[in-house]
Parts: structure tokens; sequence; C-alpha cells
């Protein structure tokens, strides 16, 4: 029924609740490619053991993202969306690639980079291959496209360079895919410190602010957010705080900077603050509705995640037996 369709493949870390980056960066754009592609969305469990995770939160927090994932519109009928430690084939591929990626290419990472500073007592072996599971969970489904923000367009490009010299090697095996990142929204910065990115694993929680957050707490972190000395809504170089508010109020307003500067002028900081909390909130509170009804349906939950092992399974198995032939591996068959 799909084989005609270019796939998209893209995945979130259940790796806390979900913030407004994850959703303006990346699931809300998930949805606009069910009709024209064949769509896999994959909860990224096994990327998120590489910071430690609590096992009864983590295990909570994959049924959550799977929630947040419909939540926000992707209906599980038209979009695979699954687990991706249910589908065996990711670890498996990801060894093999390990074998075709380079150290150095590892090594400039510059999320490694980051999560090592951040994690400084457990720089373990996974946080360094992590692109490399990142570049299996993309080639495994012959992917043409993946939907991402802008911190992950290097992992992507690694994905291009390792699908290209595996296919120099063995003849053409992967598709070679594109990032697709949103033009304005794929880079939403921390309220708290607006040159840095809005991360789920941030231990300040006024820098963060997530789907599942209540309107009066959306309202007050927006209305603590840091801004500058000025008082000017106006899009520029050295107003990061500002800017980013006015690209998350374009996102949920449909304006342009002319016109949100048009808005508030002569206004100040504090008016604009509350609008951009109130439109938030607002767009978000339908997500959240019915966040609440799936999340209490576990049973539902468990069904999309078993058929979505499923499918993804078949097509997974599709190319790792394209892979275990062309890089010699023996087969066994049944008799
Ligand atoms: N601040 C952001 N702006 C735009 N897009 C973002 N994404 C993440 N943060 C922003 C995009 O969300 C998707 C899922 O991200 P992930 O869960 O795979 O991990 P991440 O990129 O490491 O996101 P976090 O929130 O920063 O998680 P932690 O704190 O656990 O590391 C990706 O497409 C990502 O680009």
């Amino acid at each position: 029924m799909f084989k005609d369709k270019k796939v998209v493949f893209s995945g979130v870390q259940p790796s806390g609740v979900l913030t407004l980056g994850n959703y303006l960066g990346a699931i809300k754009n998930f949805s606009a490619f069910s009709d024209e592609y064949k769509c896999y969305y994959c909860v990224v469990d096994e990327h998120a053991i590489t910071v430690r995770q609590n096992p009864a939160e983590l295990r909570r927090r994959t049924y959550e993202t799977l929630a947040l994932y419909i939540a926000c519109g992707l209906d599980p009928q038209k979009n695979t969306l699954f687990v991706q430690s249910h589908v065996s084939a990711h670890a498996e591929l990801g060894w093999i690639l390990d074998c075709y990626t380079m150290f150095g290419e590892l090594s400039r990472m510059t999320q490694f980079k980051d999560k090592s500073q951040k994690n400084a007592d457990n720089i373990n072996a996974g946080l360094f291959t992590y692109p490399t599971l990142m570049v299996a969970d993309i080639l495994l489904y012959q992917t043409e496209l993946v939907p991402i923000g802008s911190d992950q367009k290097q992992h992507l490009e690694l994905t291009r360079d390792v699908a290209t010299r595996f296919n120099a090697i063995y003849g053409d095996t992967f598709v070679i895919p594109d990032p697709y990142i949103p033009q304005t929204t794929a880079r939403i910065m921390s309220l708290a410190e607006p040159s840095k990115k809005m991360s789920k694993s941030d231990e300040n929680e006024n820098a963060v602010i997530r789907i599942l957050d209540p309107k009066d707490v959306i309202i007050r972190k927006f209305k603590r957010a840091v801004t500058d000395s000025g008082c000017e809504v106006r899009r520029a170089d050295d107003k990061e705080g500002v800017s980013n508010l006015m690209t998350i109020y374009s996102a949920f307003t449909g304006k342009t900077d002319e016109e949100i500067e048009r808005e508030f002028a002569g206004k100040g900081y504090g008016d604009f603050k509350l609008a951009v909390g109130e439109a938030c909130a607002d767009a978000l509170a339908p997500v959240q509705a019915e966040f609440a009804r799936l999340a209490a349906d576990k049973a539902y939950l468990e069904d999309v995640m078993l058929a979505g092992a499923e499918d993804a399974a078949r097509s997974a198995a599709r190319t790792m037996s394209k892979v275990r032939r062309k890089i010699g591996f023996t087969e066994i068959r049944r008799k």
C-alpha cells in the first residue's frame, strides 16, 4: 500500500517531559508529512540511556512520549508510531555501522562535547557512538526526509557520509536522506539563558516550557524570561531573549516580525511576555486535553506500540537482509 511513497523518519528521546523546543522544532511539523509520505516516528529510548535514567521514569516517559505524538496530531493509522527498543534491528545495524564510522567523525560531534560536559561522571561509550545509532535509525527505513531541529543537523550530515561510504563499498544499499529543518523554529532557546538551546534535561525549570505545563506555569515562566535592559520589542542579534520570544509568538499566531513589532510598539516587555504566554498556553491546551485522555488508556497505547513495532520490524528486516548479504554474513535457513 505504501510502496510508492517516500519515507520520513524522526525520533524523540523519552529523556524528560517534552519541551516547546521539541514541539516547535520537531513534532508539530511531523503530521504535515503523513499524507504524502510513509512516516515512521520513533520514541528513541535506546538513545535516552546514554544518560543515566531512572527505570520507572523512563518507562513512564516512553508511554508519555507516544501519547504526546498522538496528541500532537499523529494518527497511528496514518503513521507508524513505535518504540526503538521494540525493533532489535536498530541496535543491530547500529553496531554494524559503528564499523563504518570513523573515530575522528564521532569526536567532532558537538552534542557529544556538550553532553559529556553536562555528564562528566558518566562519559560512556554509548554517548560517543550515539550518532551512529541515529544513522542506523534513519537508514534502516530507506528514509528520504528527516524532520529535525537544527541541533541534529550535524548528525544528519554524518548519516549521509556513512551511507555514501557504505554504498561506495558495497553498491547501492541505503537511500541518502535529506534533513527537513523548519525555517524559523529550528532552534528555540532557553528562557533563562537565551544563548543556549531549550533542552528537556535542563535543570533550571524556568528555562524550559514543557508541553504539559499548566497555563499559569507557562505564563509565569514567560514573565520571568530573560530579555535585556531595553524595552523595545524588536528582533536583533543583541536581543537574543526578545528575538526568541518573537519566534515563539510568531509560531503560535502566524504574525510576522513587523506585525509583532507594531503590536507592541510603546508597550514594553511586560505586555509582550504575557501575550506570548497566553498564545502558547492556548495553543497547547487542546494537545494537553488529548494527552490526558490518551495517557489514561495504557491498553490503547500498547496496541499502538505493538502494531507500530510489527510494521517497523517488517520494513527494517528488508534492509537488514540486504546489509547482511552485502557485508558477507552467513545466513541459515530453516529446513
Ligand atoms: N530547542 C530546540 N529547538 C528546536 N528543536 C529542538 N529539538 C530539541 N530541542 C530543540 C528537536 O527535538 C527533536 C527531539 O530531540 P531529542 O529528544 O532527540 O533530543 P535533543 O535534541 O537532545 O533534545 P533535548 O530536548 O535537548 O533533549 P535532552 O535534554 O535529553 O538532550 C529533535 O529533532 C531535535 O532537533
